[in-house]
């Protein structure tokens, strides 16, 4: 039953475009009416028409400690009481620095932003300032939010929309953003070849999760830390939905690659809106006031969000197995869809990170990524929902597994996956 979050939907279309603050929500790709959220405690989530889910969202991914972690929740209302925000330096935001750097070693010195999108736009900037080259290459449907010049090709609900290439930034501004394929060394080194000193950045998400999740092949990000030395540019690691996850180290740790920059969201605020974006200090020392590269916020390293950052950061070093765990729950569900459906269908998956696709092709990149059917996913992900499964409305974002997704979650997860199958 969803009367009450239908009723909503209408209210909200009167006053928000389409009803909703970022598009992906508004289910439109999976033909459904979204939900409404009142409120979400561990695995689950709960509907204004109270309707509780198992939740493989996990707000894209940020939730990995599941919702309303009671540490977490504890520090930030302590937190509250001292004040929401004061626009000037704060001992947190260091503790919150000294702790990335630690974890993330290529991060030896980062700045704290309020979203993944500012992070990569900062970072983006600093590599230009730094190289003092105009150009990028990203590849075609990864998604690193939704500044101007990097709404090119774009994976997230840019893909399912069909605005890949966003109606209002002007071509000047994306005229120095090259399109490589994901996985496809060949079309890198052209783009290199073409353009040997104007290249200031790659930017890539180590594992694509915004066409679905797709995994870097072996050898690949490699090749991409080989030729972006040989040819003077920055190797940035989009690391918003790996940082994390993948390890504590993300998936520079995970793939044992080392970046130049990196950006982090999600994780980092345990729950609450931040981003990071860092890397060695001779890079960004290039960042106002030390350098002349320009980024600025009011909210930039607001206290309520470092301390949940904090928190969570805390709680995932402190406990030495949680990223096994992960990746054991995750692989039980990904073969308990690859055995219901025995054809048909590509399970990619790694860590706690896992899509399901409705082909039959190895999915590898953009292209592959977008033969899946996705009339067969709408059915699919409408009977998980009607069946108390909430995941992903779109076939191209990921599907996210949290500590606090328990045995019995798991269970009744592989059983509604099996009567799926069995029912089409
Ligand atoms: N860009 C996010 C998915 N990759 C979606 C953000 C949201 O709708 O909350």
């Amino acid at each position: 039953m969803d009367t009450r979050s239908k009723v909503l939907f209408e209210e909200a279309k009167r006053h928000i475009p389409g009803g909703v603050n970022s598009p992906v929500r508004a289910f439109g790709s999976v033909g459904r009416t979204p939900r409404f959220i009142a409120s979400a405690k561990g695995s689950r989530i709960t509907d204004v028409d109270g309707n509780e889910m198992i939740d493989y969202v996990c707000s894209w991914g940020a939730g990995i400690l599941g919702h309303a972690h009671p540490r977490v929740i504890k520090v930030v209302q302590q937190a509250c009481e001292n004040g929401l925000t004061y626009g000037a330096p704060t001992e947190k935001e260091v503790i919150l620095a000294e702790l990335i750097a630690e974890l993330v070693p290529s991060m030896e010195v980062s700045r704290l932003v309020s979203s993944g999108t500012e992070a990569v736009m900062s970072a983006i900037r600093t590599a230009r300032g730094y190289t003092g080259r105009d150009k990028i290459v990203k590849f075609k449907g990864c998604y690193h939010g939704h500044s101007d010049g990097l709404l090119v090709k774009a994976g997230s609900a840019a893909l399912t929309t069909s605005v890949p290439d966003s109606a209002g930034v002007p071509e000047d501004y994306t005229k120095h953003t090259l399109v490589a394929l994901y996985n496809d060394r060949e079309s890198v080194e052209k783009l290199f070849q073409a353009n040997p000193k104007e290249i200031a950045a790659v930017i890539v998400e180590p594992v694509a999760a915004n066409m679905g999740v797709v995994l870097p092949e072996a050898g690949f990000l490699e090749f991409l830390r080989e030729i972006t030395k040989q040819y003077g540019a920055l190797l940035i690691f989009d690391e918003v939905i790996t940082g994390f996850r993948l390890a504590l180290g993300g998936a520079q740790e995970y793939y044992g690659i080392v970046p130049d920059l990196t950006t982090l969201g999600k994780i980092v605020g345990g729950g609450m809106p931040i981003g990071a974006y860092g890397g060695k200090r001779e890079i960004m020392q290039m960042v106002s006031p030390v350098g002349s590269v320009y980024q600025a916020g009011t909210l930039s390293g607001n206290p309520i969000a470092t301390t949940a950052g904090i928190e969570t950061l805390q709680i995932l070093k402190e406990d030495k197995t949680i990223y096994k765990r992960l990746e054991k729950k995750t692989e039980i569900l990904a073969t308990a869809v690859r055995e219901a459906a025995k054809k048909s269908i590509i399970v990619n998956q790694v860590g706690s990170l896992m899509s399901v696709f409705f082909t039959e092709q190895p999915v590898r990149d953009y292209e592959s990524a977008v033969s899946s059917n996705t009339k067969c996913y709408t059915e699919y992900f409408g009977y998980l929902l009607e069946h108390g499964i909430y995941t992903a409305p779109s076939q191209f974002e990921a599907m996210f597994i949290s500590d606090a997704h328990t045995q019995e979650d798991i269970d009744k997860t592989c059983e509604v996956i099996k009567a799926y199958f069995m029912h089409i």
